[in-house]
C-alpha cells in the first residue's frame, strides 16, 4: 500500500514538477506540490527501502562530497569555432557547401551563456551528469545537476542515452542571488555564467539546491542510432521525453535566412530571461554532418556567432612587464577598473612593443577596453581627443623585471625575450602551465600556490612536484593547509601520472605545441620514444606541422636538459604512451576498417558492439558512404541496410561478426 502510495506520488511529483519547470505552465498551486512532497518525504523516511535515487525529494540537495570524481565522456565534448562577421558566416556556409557539393539546412539556435553539461541516463534514470572539463574528461557533478529542476531524474526511453546542453542561471535569479550576498556582505557574482559555474562546482549539492539553475539541452551525440535525421528532429525527440530544449530554435534554408535570424535575435537579446553571447548555426543533416566531420578541437559542421564584444573607456594608470615560460616578455595595460561584460577589468595584456607603438597607446591615456571572445581582455585604442598632455610615451623594458638580466628582441620577432635560464619567472611560468587543465589538469595546484611552494623551495622544478608528498608534514605546519586538501593535492598529483601522452607533452611548453598540436603528435607517434626520434621529413610530412613547429621540436628533444627531464619523469613513473588508441589491435578482420552498426543485437547493446570493434581496430562510424567496409546488421534494420545493400557495401550479421572475431 506504502509502495503503491509512494509510486504514485512520485508520478503526480513529476508531471507536476514538468509541467512548472520545463512547460513553465503549472497546473496546481505551489502549497499543494509541497503537501504532496512532504507526504513522499515522510514515506520515503518510514520505508528507506523504497527511497529510489531518481525520487523528486532527492532534488532538494543535502549530498556532500569530499572532491569530485573524474569522468571520461564517452565522445569528445567539443567546443565551437567562432565567426564574428556576416563575411566570415558566409565563408563557414560556403566550405560548407563546396566540401559537400551542394546547398544545407541549417538550424539556429541561441547560444545559451552557461556551463556545457553532459547528461547520461541508463534504464530510464539519470546515471550521472558532468561538466565539460578539458573535453576529455570532465568532472561528476550529479549530485548539483539533480537539484536542477528541469532536468528530468527518470526519462520514458529506457535504453542507454546521453543528452548534452547548458545549465544556466536566468537574469532574475541572478539578481536576487546577488541582492542577497550584498545584504551578507559576500562578494558579488560577475555574471550569470560564473554564478551558475560557481554553483555547479559545489561539493555540498544543498548550495546548488537553493540556487535555482535552469538547463537548456541541445545536442544527442550519436543522434542517427536513435532513427533522428536531423539535429531539429533529435531536439524534438528529447523534448517529447520530458527535457527542456529552446523554443527560439529555427530550421534556415540559407545563409541569408541564417543572417535575418542573427540580426533578430541581437534585437531581442535584451529582452530574454536569460544570457545568450551569440548564435549556434549547425547543418541540420546528421548525415551530412557525420560526412563534415571534425578537426582536432571543432566540429566542421557548426559554429558560433558571437555578438560583437561590449566596449568602455578607461583610463590606462600604467604599463607594467611580465615574464612568461619561456622568457618572453609582455607589457601589460594597469587599469582604472571598469566592468566589461559583466566583470571587472584592471589588467589587459598589451601583447608586445610592436603593438603598443603602433597604436600609439600612452601611459595616462584614456584607452577603449572590450574582451576578446568576450574573456580576455584587451585594449583597443587611445582616445586621442582626451589628451591633456601629461600622457606619457611607452618605452619597452632593457631589463627582465624579475632577474634584472638585460632582454632582447630578435629579428624576425615582435617579443623580446630573457635569456637567463635561471630566471624565477620562467620557472615559476613553465611549473604552472605544467600543472594547467589542458596539461597535466593538477586541480589543486593553482597559480598562486605554484609560487608560494616555489618561493618556499617545495617545488622549484617541474619533476619536484611528483616529491611534494615528501614534505605534506611541512607544508601542514608552516602553511596552515588542512591534511585532507593536502591528501587531495597529492592524489590529484598521483592520478596525473596516468595521464595520455598529449597532456604531458602539452606541459612540456615547447614552443608552438599548443594543446591541438599536441594531441596530433601524441596521435601521430603513439610514445615519446618515438617522438624524440622522429626526422625532420616524418614531422613535416604531418597536416598542420610546418617549419617553425618542426624545428621547435626538434631544437627542444636536442637539449641535455628536456632529455634529462623526461628521463626522470617516466622513472618517477609518467606515462608516456597515447592512451586513447593504444589498446587498438592492428591484426583483426576488423582493423584500419570503417565500420557502421544497426538494427537491434541480441548479445550486445550498441555501446558495447561499437566500444568491441574499437578495441578491434576499426574505425566505427555512424552513416554509409562508399567508405563503409562493413555493415553490422542486427533485427529491424532501417535507411542503413537499405543503403548498404544499394551502394555495395559488404553487410554481416551478429553470427557472422562472432564468427569473423573467434577465427
Ligand atoms: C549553447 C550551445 C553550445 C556543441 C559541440 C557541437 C555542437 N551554448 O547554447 N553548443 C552547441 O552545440 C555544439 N549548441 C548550443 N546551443
Amino acid at each position: 500500500m506504502s509502495l503503491e502510495r509512494i509510486k504514485e506520488l512520485t508520478k503526480l511529483l513529476n508531471q507536476y514538477g514538468y509541467e512548472y519547470y520545463v512547460l513553465d505552465n503549472p497546473t496546481i498551486s505551489d502549497q499543494e506540490y509541497d503537501r504532496l512532497m512532504q507526504e513522499l518525504m515522510a514515506l520515503e523516511e518510514k520505508y528507506p527501502e523504497y527511497l529510489s535515487p531518481s525520487s523528486p525529494t532527492q532534488r532538494v540537495g543535502g549530498v556532500v562530497l569530499d572532491a569530485f570524481k573524474k569522468i571520461t565522456h564517452t565522445k569528445s565534448m567539443l567546443s565551437l569555432g567562432n565567426v564574428f562577421s556576416k563575411e566570415e558566416l558566409i565563408n563557414f556556409d560556403q566550405r560548407i557547401q563546396e566540401s559537400l557539393q551542394k546547398p544545407v539546412e541549417y538550424a539556429c539556435e541561441l547560444k545559451i551563456d552557461g556551463l556545457a553539461v553532459s547528461l547520461v541516463y541508463k534504464l530510464g534514470e539519470l546515471d550521472y551528469g558532468a561538466t565539460r572539463g578539458d573535453g576529455t574528461t570532465g568532472e561528476d557533478i550529479t549530485h548539483n545537476v539533480k537539484t536542477v529542476k528541469s532536468i528530468p531524474l527518470t526519462i520514458p526511453y529506457k535504453g542507454d542515452l546521453e543528452v548534452r546542453g547548458e545549465i544556466f542561471m536566468p537574469k532574475k535569479s541572478f539578481n536576487e542571488l546577488n541582492e542577497l550576498r550584498k545584504k551578507d556582505g559576500v562578494e558579488l557574482f560577475a555574471n550569470p555564467r560564473n554564478a551558475a559555474a560557481g554553483s555547479v562546482r559545489q561539493l555540498d549539492s544543498a548550495i546548488a539546491a537553493q540556487r535555482k539553475l535552469d538547463a537548456f539541452l541541445y545536442m544527442v551525440p550519436d543522434a542517427l542510432d536513435y532513427d533522428c535525421i536531423t539535429h531539429y528532429d533529435s531536439l524534438q525527440w528529447i523534448a517529447s521525453l520530458g527535457f527542456k530544449t529552446n523554443p527560439h530554435t529555427r530550421v534556415c534554408q540559407t545563409i541569408e535566412e541564417v543572417w535575418a535570424y542573427i540580426e533578430e535575435y541581437s534585437a531581442k537579446r535584451s529582452e530574454l530571461p536569460y544570457e545568450i553571447d551569440g548564435i549556434v548555426i549547425k547543418v541540420n543533416d546528421i548525415e551530412l554532418q557525420n560526412q563534415l566531420g571534425y578537426t582536432v578541437k571543432v566540429p566542421k559542421w557548426a559554429t558560433a556567432y558571437k555578438f560583437p564584444a561590449e566596449e568602455v573607456i578607461t583610463k590606462l594608470k600604467d604599463i607594467v612587464f611580465t615574464v612568461g615560460r619561456t622568457g618572453q616578455i609582455t607589457p601589460n595595460a594597469v587599469l582604472e577598473p571598469v566592468r566589461v561584460a559583466g566583470s571587472l577589468v584592471q589588467r589587459a595584456s598589451l601583447h608586445n612593443e610592436d603593438n603598443v607603438v603602433s597604436k600609439d597607446i600612452r601611459i595616462g591615456d584614456y584607452v577603449v577596453v572590450r574582451k576578446a571572445g568576450d574573456v580576455i581582455p584587451e585594449v583597443v585604442r587611445p582616445v586621442i581627443e582626451r589628451r591633456d598632455g601629461s600622457e606619457k610615451k611607452f618605452e619597452m623594458t632593457k631589463v627582465c623585471p624579475k632577474c634584472g638580466e638585460p632582454v632582447s628582441r630578435e629579428e624576425d620577432q615582435a617579443a623580446y625575450f630573457c635569456h637567463n635560464p635561471h630566471c624565477d619567472s620562467k620557472k615559476i611560468e613553465k611549473i604552472i602551465h605544467f600543472v594547467s587543465r589542458d596539461a597535466m589538469n593538477i586541480d589543486g595546484l593553482g597559480e598562486k600556490i605554484v609560487e608560494q611552494f616555489y618561493n618556499q623551495g617545495f617545488i622549484k622544478n617541474i619533476e619536484e612536484i611528483y616529491y611534494l608528498k615528501n614534505h605534506v608534514n611541512e607544508i601542514i605546519e608552516l602553511d596552515g593547509f588542512g591534511q585532507k586538501s593536502m591528501d587531495n593535492l597529492i592524489e590529484a598529483i598521483e592520478k596525473s601520472k596516468q595521464n595520455s601522452l598529449e597532456k604531458l607533452l602539452f606541459g612540456l611548453g615547447i614552443r608552438g605545441v599548443g594543446a591541438k598540436m599536441a594531441e596530433v603528435l601524441a596521435a601521430r607517434f603513439k610514445t615519446m620514444e618515438a617522438l624524440m626520434e622522429a626526422k625532420y621529413v616524418e614531422l613535416i610530412n604531418i597536416n598542420d606541422v610546418g617549419e617553425t613547429i618542426c624545428e621547435a621540436i626538434l631544437d627542444y628533444f636536442r637539449e641535455d636538459e628536456n632529455k634529462a627531464l623526461i628521463r626522470q619523469l617516466k622513472e618517477l613513473g609518467l606515462n608516456m604512451t597515447y592512451l586513447k588508441e593504444t589498446n587498438f589491435r592492428d591484426d583483426t578482420p576488423f582493423s584500419n576498417k570503417t565500420v557502421v552498426v544497426t538494427g537491434t543485437l541480441e548479445k550486445y547493446n550498441r555501446n558495447e558492439i561499437k566500444e568491441l570493434l574499437k578495441q578491434l581496430g576499426a574505425n566505427v562510424t555512424n552513416s554509409i558512404s562508399k567508405k563503409t567496409d562493413y555493415l553490422v546488421c542486427g533485427k529491424d534494420a532501417g535507411s542503413k541496410l537499405e543503403k548498404a545493400e544499394k551502394i555495395g557495401v559488404q553487410v554481416i550479421t551478429e553470427e557472422e561478426f562472432e564468427r569473423m572475431v573467434s577465427e
